[in-house]
């Protein structure tokens, strides 16, 4: 039977004479940290300070011996970041230039030192730039010349920390006769059965060369057998009446053990484990009067996707644990997210991000890693694309949560819309990929997969890229340039793209600008904001609602954070109340990689900003919302549930000062899964002209608000509402804060993380109507006081 050692310790990174104790996995930077020989890169400016790591090389070292008795010893290592000269024993074994592949050597025999040595980063993508020629890219960075993470040289969100290491497990694999090389289920359901279908390739040592293998396979008590005639074989298991794996909000999600074994007749000699799960996945772009949609279908059932884009978690992601992705993906359950799309411009990530979204139910959208930047298609880069590709397809298709493969990230659109065209001249810049090499290879081996070209795309280049009418699109005018009230101007087939941004939370912020009085354009505040014009586009936005507060940065950062869940609320509303036109929305972006203004909807710290709370809202099952319309608003019921939504909507026309002037009660039928528009009855329509008038509908314990003109020409009534505190028993550290509120409160605000670091509440922005009550459960602060309590609150109108 194989054996593995595990060769996670005992490394030491060499610095100029010493020998720093290393990390495997993990990477120069956490190394050169934890020796205190860098300061944090997340603070302050320190990322400007420590840029020099990038541009060295660095050389890892440890001692191995072992003797197992078997034929063959592999060194096997999962992930070098990312060029590396390894020697073992004296004796080069080899080198690598990709990330993302994992890396298999013959060391039978061999002890003695092992050393992987990295070249810099920049370096090996300068000199493979001078191989293949220069190529456009969004950044100036030349990420497209090395298959390393992209967004580690630097994003619109994220610092410019070019690190290296061995940023994944490495062991030896003691082995004889034969080993599994590569086992591939292909699952389907049909009528009353689940079918898996398993693909076997083995590799042998010398001696294993002619002899008899058997593999065995086991799912849900059933077993199949298979002999191999050569090195690949194919088992087949048919499951009667499988229960069958759904998104979450559809349904369970039901795992079974899949276990492969391959023996000869002197018995086991390696094992493979996986979970799996039953569902079907269709991807509908059928042509209709309006273009051609991009609806994802599963187990028949057509769904919205009620997504969010996905960016490695840190941007050294060897510090992401499995705990990390648990908690983090708990968040995006939390807020009603069913589906994450894991972004090209970062990793494939570890196996136990994929295990959680199995077990959550949240669907999986995997680009390959090319983000916008035109890649050249020449060697060494082409071999290593497809090696990459081959290795992770194979090690991520059982998961039942991955449901689409995504060729690149805007690399298409790139191409047709900045200007590319015209400088490549004719040069390759990565089509040969996305139409070519990447869907070939997913229909060789992932074949029950569905694949797309691009994120945008419209299917094919008889639309543009971007075209909203088509398959997927990517909506960046409306943070760039305009309201976010444009984001009602159109409805796109499948929104994989759109955002806002804002500050992280007080606690985050004092945390990674610790020498600084924050201030919207102080060094630090300025230097975490790494978007192009990000903090006038800020100001903007903020400017159009509100008067732009000057010298009070405490309600700067609130109403930028209320601006946008507002922006990001609206477009969702929007575009889940013209299901089925549109199917889907994935908000850029759930999380951060480190502590900065972004569009995260949880920032780097893992705190949530007010869009965390909004986004559970706007993804609920059941959405009622208010659109303008022509004329008069519509309101509109999202009802994506199973069941038909029977309720009584209470509509109101109110006044600021909080009189009622007029009301309707209307019964309301939404059938399962669909949406019911109904425009407001003119009585019911504020009168924009008085500034004065609004609009709230109820049903069901939810709300929709409609304010006919801005914030900033309303003619709020200045709130007002008491506060009191109330204990909550149990495990202590719970407080409730019960709010009463005597004028309209808009949009108020627990802060809870200035409280305490820990301290979270249980909701975000909150408006009340005179005379309502409002409770906040906080949890994780001790002692605190009603006057902690107010400080921490904010409301708009207020100032
Ligand atoms: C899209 C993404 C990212 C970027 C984001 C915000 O283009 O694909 O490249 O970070 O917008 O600008």
């Amino acid at each position: 039977m194989k054996d593995v050692t595990q060769l996670t310790e005992g490394w030491n990174l060499r610095h100029g004479r010493e020998l720093l104790p290393a990390r495997v996995p993990g990477c120069v930077h956490t190394d050169l940290l934890a020796a205190e020989v860098i300061p944090d890169p997340f603070l302050g400016l320190n990322e400007t300070e420590v840029a020099w790591v990038g541009r060295r090389e660095w050389t890892y070292v440890t001692d191995v011996s072992h003797d197992s008795g078997h034929e063959r010893t592999d060194l096997v290592l999962d992930g070098l970041d990312t060029a590396a000269r390894i020697t073992f024993g004296g004796r080069e074994i080899g080198t690598t230039r990709n990330m993302h592949r994992t890396h298999r050597f013959d060391v039978t025999g061999t002890t003695g030192e092992l050393e992987v040595r990295f070249a810099s980063a920049y370096d090996e993508a300068e000199a493979v730039r001078e191989v293949t020629g220069d190529r456009p890219n969004v950044y100036p960075e030349p990420f497209q010349y090395i298959r390393k993470m992209a967004s580690g040289f630097g994003w619109d969100w994220g610092p410019t920390l070019v690190t290296a290491g061995i940023w994944r497990p490495v062991r030896l694999e003691h082995w004889s006769t034969a080993r599994l090389a590569s086992v591939r289920p292909l699952v389907t359901v049909g009528e009353r059965t689940g079918g898996v279908e398993i693909r076997l390739r083995v590799e042998r040592t010398d001696r294993g060369a002619g002899r008899d293998l058997l593999a065995r396979a086991t799912v849900a008590g059933q077993e199949a057998q298979v002999r191999f005639e050569g090195d690949e074989a194919v088992l087949r298991l048919t499951v009667e009446r499988p229960r069958l794996w759904w998104p979450r909000g559809y349904g369970d999600q039901p795992l079974y053990d899949l276990d492969v074994t391959l023996l000869d007749a002197d018995g086991e000699l390696d094992t493979w484990h996986r979970r799996i799960g039953f569902r079907t996945v269709e991807l509908d772009r059928t042509a209709d009067e309006r273009g051609s949609g991009f609806t994802l279908v599963v187990n028949g059932e057509r769904v919205f996707a009620r997504g969010v884009n996905w960016i490695p978690d840190d941007v050294f992601p060897s510090r992401v644990t499995p705990e990390r992705y648990r908690a983090r993906l708990g968040q995006a359950a939390d807020a009603n997210v069913d589906l994450v799309r894991v972004w090209g411009g970062g990793i494939y990530e570890d196996d136990a991000f994929y295990d959680v979204c199995d077990e959550l139910g949240l669907m999986v959208w995997q680009d390959f890693l090319f983000a916008c930047a035109a890649y050249p298609e020449e060697q060494p880069l082409r071999g290593e694309i497809e090696a990459e590709a081959r290795d992770n397809v194979i090690r991520l298709m059982p998961h039942p949560s991955l449901v689409i493969w995504n060729g690149n990230n805007e690399n298409l659109w790139g191409f047709r819309d900045w200007g590319w065209e015209p400088e490549l001249a004719g040069d390759s810049w990565g089509e040969g990929y996305y139409l070519g090499l990447l869907p070939r290879l997913v229909a060789e081996l992932d074949p029950t997969r569905h694949y797309t070209a691009g994120s945008p795309w419209s299917g094919s280049w008889d639309h543009h890229p971007n075209d909203p009418d088509h398959g997927t699109h990517h909506s960046w005018e409306v943070w760039n340039r305009q309201d976010y009230a444009e984001y009602r101007a159109n409805v796109p087939r499948f929104v994989a793209e759109f955002g806002w941004q804002a500050p992280p939370t007080m606690a985050t912020l004092r945390r990674a600008l610790p020498d600084e009085e924050p201030a919207p354009d102080s060094p630090g505040m300025l230097h975490h904001q790494k978007a192009e014009e990000g903090n006038d586009k800020l100001n903007r936005g903020v400017a159009r609602h509100f008067a732009l507060p000057e010298g009070d940065f405490d309600r700067w950062h609130y109403l930028t954070q209320v601006v946008q869940a507002r922006a990001v609320a609206a477009g969702i509303e929007h575009w889940r109340s013209h299901w089925p036109v549109c199917s889907g929305t994935v908000v850029w972006q759930l999380n951060d990689c480190w502590p900065v203004s972004s569009w995260a909807a949880i920032d780097g710290d893992g705190r949530s900003k007010p869009l965390h709370h909004e986004l559970r809202r706007v993804y609920a099952d059941r959405l009622l919302t208010l659109q303008p319309g022509e004329g008069a608003p519509v309101l509109a019921l999202v009802n994506q549930s199973a069941t038909e939504w029977r309720t009584a909507v209470t509509l109101r026309r109110l006044e600021a000062a909080g009189a009622t002037l007029d009301r309707s009660v209307q019964e309301v039928a939404v059938p399962a899964r669909s949406v019911l528009r109904l425009p407001v009855l003119p009585g019911l329509v504020p009168r924009a002209h008085t500034a004065e008038e609004f609009l709230v509908a109820d049903a069901d314990g939810l709300r929709a608000l409609y304010f006919p003109v801005t914030d900033k020409d309303f003619s709020y009534v200045r709130p007002a509402f008491d506060i009191a505190l109330e204990p909550v028993g149990g495990d202590g550290g719970k407080v409730d804060v019960v709010v009463n509120a005597h004028t309209l409160v808009r949009d108020l605000l627990l802060q809870a993380d200035r409280l305490g670091p820990d301290a979270r509440a249980d909701r975000g922005l909150t408006t009340l109507l005179a005379g309502e009550q409002a409770r906040i459960r906080l949890d994780g602060c001790d002692g605190v006081t009603e006057d902690d309590v107010r400080a921490a609150l904010f409301c708009v109108g207020a100032k």
